[in-house]
Parts: C-alpha cells; sequence; structure tokens
C-alpha cells in the first residue's frame, strides 16, 4: 500500500479520536482529554487541518489552573466511569486555583504547548488566523512557563521539579525506581482504589500494581495538601528534575522567544527562562563519562544513574553543548539503544536494552515510543546528525505501516502494545509525511 494510504488511515485514528471538542488520546483507553498529548496531535493537524489544531489547544488551555498549572488531564464530564483516576479521586475542587467550569487532574505533563502553537503558525498558510488565536494563547502560555518558574523552581536556577512519575509521561520508567522506592508499602497509608487499565490491556504491558500504589499515594498527599505546591514541596518525597521535561521547556521556552517576536510582544523574559534551565542541565545533570544527562534527585541532592532516552532529550530542546551532543550521538547510536545497520532493533528504544530489567514490551521500561523518537529526530536534525536522523525517521514512519498505530512498540520485533488506534502515533506520523 502506498505511504499516502497510511495518511488516510492515520487521519481517520485521528477522526475516530475527536469528539468535536478535542482529540482522547484512545476511545477506551484514555477517554479524555491529555495535556502534552494534545499538543503533539495539534502538530499533527497543524498539517492539515488549521482549525482542529487550533481547538484542539483552545480546549485544553480553557481549563488552565487560576495559578498557571497546565492540568494532565481535563475529564469529559460526560464520559466518565471509565478510566483511574477520575474527578471523584482527585477531587481538585478543594484547590483555590482549580478552575471553575472544568473538571481537572491536581498535576500537570511536559509543556510541549509553545512548541505546538509556533508549529501550527509555521505549517498554516492563513497566518492571519493563527496570529489572533496566537494573541490568545500567548499570555496562558506565559502564565504556565511563569507558573513552573515561580512554584517549581526552589533553587531559582531554572532546573523545575516535577512532583509525580504522571507528570513525566513516561510513567514507570525505571529512571524512577530509585525514588519511588523510599516510599515503603508496608509503612505508608494508601487509600483503596480498583485499577481500570489492567482490565483493558495485558498488565503484562502495563505498570505493577505495586507502582500504582506509589502513584496512589502521591495522589492522596497532594489532596490531603488542597494542592498547595509549597505544602506539597516539604512533604513530598517524589521531588525531581527530569531531563526530558526541562528540555521540552526549553524547546518551548524558546518558542515562546519566537511568538513574542511574530506578536510584537516582550520576548525578554522567555529569553532569561530559556537562558537559566538550560545552562543549569548542562552543569547539573550531564554525565560525560557515560554521555548522557541524568535526571536529579532533588531530596538526595543527587543524580539518578539510569539511562532512559530521556537522556538524550537536550538535543531537542537546544540544550546540550556541541562536545555534550556529540557524546550522546554517541551512546544513542551504540549497542544500547540501537545502532544504525543492527539487526532485530527499531528506533531507540526507551531504556538502555543492555541492562538487565529491559523489557521489550513494557511500557516506559524498553519499548519504542513515536512522540519520543519524533523529539529525538528534531534534536538530531537541529544538530546536524544528518545519518541517524533520516534513519530515526524512516523508523517511526515504518512502525505504524508494518505494525499498526499503537500506542508503543516492541523495540525487537516491531510489535504494536499497548491501545490500537493511538492519537500521537497517528498525529506525528502526518506530521513527518508532509
Ligand atoms: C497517566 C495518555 C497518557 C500519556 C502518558 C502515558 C499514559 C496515563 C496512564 O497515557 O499515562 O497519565 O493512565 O497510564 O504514560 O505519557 O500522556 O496517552
Amino acid at each position: 500500500m502506498p505511504l499516502k494510504q497510511y495518511i488516510q488511515k492515520a487521519k481517520r485514528v485521528l477522526d475516530k479520536n475527536w469528539n468535536g471538542r478535542y482529540t482522547v488520546p484512545s476511545v477506551n483507553l484514555y477517554p479524555h482529554q491529555w495535556n502534552w498529548d494534545s499538543g503533539f496531535i495539534a502538530i499533527g493537524y497543524s498539517r492539515y487541518n488549521t482549525d482542529r489544531a487550533i481547538q484542539e489547544l483552545k480546549s485544553l488551555f480553557d481549563a488552565q489552573w487560576k495559578n498557571g498549572m497546565l492540568p494532565h488531564i481535563v475529564f469529559d464530564k460526560n464520559n466518565l466511569g471509565k478510566y483511574f483516576p477520575e474527578p471523584d479521586f482527585w477531587k481538585t475542587e478543594i484547590s483555590k486555583y482549580s478552575p471553575e467550569n472544568h473538571l481537572t487532574s491536581g498535576i500537570t505533563q511536559p509543556p510541549i504547548h509553545a512548541f505546538a502553537a509556533l508549529k501550527i503558525y509555521e505549517n498554516s498558510s492563513d497566518k492571519g488566523k493563527v496570529k489572533d488565536f496566537l494573541r490568545w494563547l500567548f499570555p496562558r502560555l506565559m502564565k504556565l512557563h511563569r507558573y513552573f518558574y515561580l512554584e517549581r523552581n526552589p533553587d531559582d536556577n531554572g532546573l523545575i521539579y516535577i512532583r509525580h512519575p504522571w507528570e513525566s509521561g513516561m510513567d514507570n520508567s525505571p529512571m524512577w525506581d530509585p525514588v519511588l522506592e523510599k516510599i515503603d508499602l508496608s509503612q505508608v497509608k494508601v487509600p483503596d482504589f480498583i485499577r481500570k487499565d489492567d482490565k483493558i490491556i495485558n498488565p503484562e504491558q502495563r505498570p505493577k500494581d505495586e507502582d500504582y500504589k506509589r502513584y496512589i499515594y502521591l495522589v492522596d498527599l497532594f489532596r490531603k495538601n488542597r494542592y498547595e505546591e509549597r505544602k506539597i514541596f516539604h512533604e513530598c518525597p517524589f521531588i525531581v528534575i527530569d531531563p526530558l521535561f526541562n528540555s521540552v521547556l526549553s524547546a518551548s521556552n524558546e518558542a515562546l522567544i519566537k511568538i513574542a517576536d511574530i506578536l510584537g510582544e516582550d520576548y525578554k523574559q522567555a529569553e532569561e527562562w530559556y537562558l537559566s534551565t538550560a545552562r543549569s542541565m548542562r552543569d547539573t545533570l550531564y554525565d560525560g563519562n557515560k554521555g548522557i544527562f541524568y535526571a536529579y534527585d532533588y531530596i538526595e541532592k543527587k543524580q539518578i544513574k539510569v539511562e532512559t532516552s530521556a537522556g538524550f532529550m537536550p538535543l531537542f530542546g537546544g540544550v546540550a553543548s556541541h562536545s555534550q551532543a556529540l557524546k550522546l550521538l554517541e551512546y544513542m547510536n551504540s549497542a544500547s539503544f540501537c545502532e544504525i545497520h543492527e539487526e532485530n532493533c527499531f528506533a531507540i528504544p526507551n531504556y538502555d536494552k543492555t541492562k538487565k530489567d529491559f523489557s521489550t514490551k513494557n511500557y516506559w521500561r524498553g519499548p519504542v515510543w513515536i512522540n519520543i523518537n519524533w523529539m529525538l529526530f528534531q534534536g538530531l536534525k537541529r544538530y546536524r546528525f544528518k545519518q541517524k536522523a533520516e534513519h530515526l525517521e524512516k523508523t517511526i514512519l515504518e512502525l505504524p505501516v508494518r505494525f499498526g498505530f499503537y500506542e508503543y512498540f516492541d523495540s525487537r520485533y516491531g510489535t504494536g502494545y499497548g491501545t490500537e488506534d493511538f492519537s500521537w502515533t497517528a498525529a506525528l506520523f502526518i506530521d513527518l509525511y508532509y
């Protein structure tokens, strides 16, 4: 089948997941609006349907919190009961910052939105229309980024912390194991709950029950603190600096500078944010021996020495220096993360595959994810690592064509796992095709 027909298929996936206001990641598994998913989805739409791209981000930012936080889930009031945890569990109405007319979660996700908004502008032939939208969005984007620099920046050095694995978007990444293990399940009280995800997807491909208990323990702690950031910061055992989150923020800071320029607005604040995060990441997260950026445990004040694809993301944010970038490429293009012509190896798996606990099928513990590879592809292009970039682009297109628009893929055989008809897989496939 020619590639063009797969584009039609990809568009059908997005149509199926579009509910008239936004696009759910997957009808069965994720039946609400997700924060960074909508950013990637908007990038896909920007190639052929500007209105939908705009609508996708508008509906998300309509649910922005009063303190600027953009929630990781905006719930569909008419479609409750299929996902866990939902509003009855989050109880975000107890926060003075949660929005009045929307039901949301009480955490955030990697801020890809300024980057996505700039793409909508660049890819549209109707610049006037998108400029109107950007005028609406710009203050909201500034408010979101300001939230990070005021509320999540304890040392005032631009290293933004996350306080829940769900905020990283890479929920059960091995990167978080050493931190989560500190929550001793025999010592803490976790509220009762019933998972829904493991009834829809084979549990082998999902986080373990122990992971969920810790996720829920953290949500309970946030509720108890009425979602007050300062209080949470002092009590939360999971306060980490994630190289992926901070790289995505950097890419969006950069986009914010460009959007300000398009609108004739002041860009100095975004520039300051960009420089402080990038500088601190280079100084604090990089490991020159290994050739990767590590996550950082803010409580223990040390790098978390676990090698995942998040550690290459400074290429996407333009954060890595030239010499750091060369080392990242060397490690990325090795037996650990698939060499260019290696047999039985697709794209860049999410975790160093030489590690004993590497899994080809469990969620963020090894499989290949299209959004991660798409961002790495952008990063490789940016640093002019042409050969690796082209190879990655080819694989990102090949996986859905051969195996379907799945949520993630087996890094060895390409088999699709998780949910089928997954929105960002379809959207980013469309983006690469155009
Ligand atoms: C929790 C929607 C989301 C993605 C995340 C991915 C997964 C949710 C879950 O699905 O997380 O937020 O229930 O497992 O890890 O990156 O945004 O696609």
